[in-house]
């Protein structure tokens, strides 16, 4: 049996980036995927996702996102594909850390940026209505991704540098050594690394490695509402915005009208908890409740009620900041987990420092934040 240099478990947007980048430095990589291709049921489907450098004061963030931004770029070039639509990105809040720490981080980094007061937020965005005393940041370089066209993209130039791709093929184990076995619902792989790229399927196929972390997985209710005026928030006119601590401290997103015509995604970062197999059991009657007040409140021009409502899911860690590490135990065993929401944008400097690490090469960037050794005290190792 052959052994691949690298087998990737996972062709969401991580593990498809990290294959992507395998394949292109000339590694027999072959990338694993459990259900059938293209599909809805993990964290990296849909229309659009916001990238932006403002990070408020998570400056590592700020300094991946530098290099994302040029690697999307390539992406692009490589698949001839428009993946990227520059927007901004506006910041809203009240005294939070999102936006108390944006300005200085961007300033630092010569990253464009306006501070806006509500009078000219008002003048700006006349469709928008919050509090006369909130801070508004605006990321002028910020936009939106094209999610699918982004994932295929990275599969697509991944199968054109000689990767193989498998999709309808579920892991079933991961046998460690020397070389790592991978047997799946079909076949039996050797690997000398393997990349665990899974998801929220994190919280099911880590525990038969002998780790669990303190992961937890969220069914996220995809909301778009609809203009009352057809083409008031388009793109050209309206820009993605962040509120940190929106509703019940939870965070509230949002990007323009782009994806179908007369409806903007306003969507709140939280849900009820789910099994990533039975996700669709959760009561998420609640999040729309919580939803409809803030429209009702923040925006005065859409629909009361969300016209669409679709799922997602977003494996959360502690501190929302990644996993990205290798088992305690076995070093070729490589672990990206717990994206918290965050991660699509990041997603071409992810692959990066996978590779890296599935290649033992250093690290390019400090992953001190991104250590499984910092739930030493909670996670069973
Ligand atoms: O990181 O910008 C973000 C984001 C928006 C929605 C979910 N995550």
């Amino acid at each position: 049996m052959a052994i691949y240099d690298v087998i990737v478990v996972g062709a969401g947007i991580e593990g498809s980036s990290t294959a992507y980048q395998l394949a292109k430095q000339g590694k027999r990589t072959l990338l694993l995927e459990q259900f059938p291709l293209p599909h809805s049921r993990g964290s990296s489907h849909g229309q659009t996702r916001i990238t932006r450098k403002a990070y408020g004061e998570l400056e590592y963030y700020t300094v991946m996102m530098k290099e994302a931004f040029p690697l999307w770029e390539t992406l692009e070039r490589e698949s001839g594909r428009k993946i990227f639509r520059k927007t901004g990105m506006l910041a809203v809040g009240s005294g939070d850390a999102f936006t108390r720490g944006t300005v200085p981080c961007l300033h630092r980094h010569g990253i464009p940026h306006r501070v806006l007061d509500y009078h000219q937020i008002k003048q700006l965005y006349p469709m928008i209505e919050y509090p006369r005393d909130y801070t508004f940041v605006l990321d002028d370089s910020a936009g939106i991704l094209m999610a699918d066209k982004a994932l295929l993209s990275y599969q697509e130039t991944f199968r054109r540098f000689g990767g193989e791709l498998r999709d309808g093929e579920k892991v079933l184990d991961i046998i460690p050594g020397d070389t790592v076995g991978v047997r799946t619902s079909s076949h039996h792989y050797r690997t000398h690394s393997v990349v665990l790229t899974v998801g929220a399927w994190a919280t099911k196929l880590l525990p038969k490695l002998q780790l669990t972390l303190p992961l937890k997985v969220l069914r996220i209710s995809v909301l778009y509402w609809r203009e009352k005026v057809a083409g008031r928030y388009g793109a050209d006119k309206f820009p993605t915005f962040y509120e940190m601590k929106a509703v019940d401290n939870y965070a509230v997103f949002g990007s323009p009208s782009e994806e179908y015509p007369g409806l903007v995604k306003i969507c709140l970062h939280w849900g009820p908890e789910v099994d990533p197999d039975s996700r669709d059991k959760a009561d998420d009657s609640w999040v729309i409740d919580k939803m409809k007040r803030y429209i009702a409140r923040h925006f005065p021009e859409l629909e009361a009620e969300p016209a669409i409502a679709e799922t997602c899911m977003y494996t959360m860690s502690p501190d929302t900041d990644f996993i990205l590490d290798r088992h305690p135990s076995w070093r070729n065993i490589i672990i990206g987990a717990g994206f918290s929401g965050h991660g699509f944008k990041i997603a071409p400097v992810v692959g990066k420092l996978l590779t890296e690490l599935a290649l033992n090469k250093s690290p390019s960037y400090d992953m001190t934040k991104f250590r499984i050794q910092r739930f030493q005290h909670n996670a069973k190792l």
